[in-house]
């Protein structure tokens, strides 16, 4: 039952991405979903809402990404947004040991209070400002243009991503010691440049790979009706505030708030 299903449709998989404000959250989606790249993004509001296919050899995988608001005082609206989410990604800035620090206190939320089958990637942004040469613009054959719609809005300040400051000196987080922290939090862990598109596609692409489809189709099939793989948890999770899951059924290629 599940197989065939699995040939016929996409499975959705609701995926978060969390980490302090200015880390690179909305460029790796950018450069996921579009590959594309803008110097001086403006810092998201609220949140934004894109979606994403993913090809795997032998299934589909319809990304339907929420992408957060990094800012503190967005912090208490998170819960709506990972609740529910079969992944995230936690992002941090190579540059900034202590957005590895706020990377960590998301991690110990999610493991409290998120989906216990949730797949999390550690990644470490802004590979690029650490590298003494850039590698090219990766194209992304495994993923799709698909229809995205980006809620983010009111232009902000311009965070620093200078130009030619391509050197190892600016790191403050070490990849062993990253590594060592993912490895011991049982996290994906990637470098990444979403400026070069370096590690993007792999970080989404392994993800895929972890998440349990047979679970979500099952969870979904056995339970028509109710939100995606959160029958997962056996809490029966539910949205409270905003109802995204209600938005997102309404016009999951559009959705935003
Ligand atoms: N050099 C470089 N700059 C980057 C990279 N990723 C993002 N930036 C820049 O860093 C700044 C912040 O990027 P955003 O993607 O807006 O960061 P964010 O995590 O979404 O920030 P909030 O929405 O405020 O939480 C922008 O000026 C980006 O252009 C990267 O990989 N390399
Ligand atoms: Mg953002």
């Amino acid at each position: 039952m599940a197989d065939g299903a699995q040939q016929d449709k996409s499975v959705q998989v609701k995926l978060v991405l969390l980490g302090e404000a200015a880390v690179g959250k909305s460029s790796l989606v950018l450069r996921f979903v579009s590959n594309d790249f803008q110097a001086n993004k403006e810092p998201t509001i609220g949140a934004a809402f894109l979606t994403q296919k993913c090809r795997l050899e032998d299934r589909t995988l319809r990304y339907e990404i929420w992408d957060t608001a990094g800012q503190e005082r967005f912090h208490s609206l998170a819960p709506m947004y990972y609740r529910n989410a079969q992944a995230a990604v936690v992002v941090y800035d190579v540059t900034k040991a202590a957005s590895l620090e706020k990377a960590k206190s998301w991690v110990k939320e999610l493991q409290r209070q998120a989906n216990p089958n949730i797949v999390i990637a550690l990644a470490g942004n802004k590979l690029d400002l650490v590298q003494s040469s850039s590698p090219p613009t990766p194209t992304s054959p495994s993923f799709e243009d698909d229809e995205a719609d980006d809620a983010t809005a009111t232009p902000g300040e311009t965070p620093d991503s200078p130009e030619g400051s391509t050197n190892e000196t600016l790191r403050q987080v070490p990849t062993d010691e990253a590594q060592a922290y993912a490895t011991e939090a049982s996290l994906l862990f990637f470098e990444t440049s979403a400026k070069t598109g370096e590690g993007v596609v792999e970080l989404f692409t392994e993800i895929a790979k972890k998440i349990p489809i047979d679970h979500i189709l099952a969870s979904t099939q056995g339970a028509a009706g109710r939100s995606g793989a959160a029958g997962a948890d056996g809490q029966g999770n539910r949205q409270q505030g905003i109802n995204l899951d209600a938005a997102a059924s309404k016009g999951k290629d559009a959705c935003n708030c």
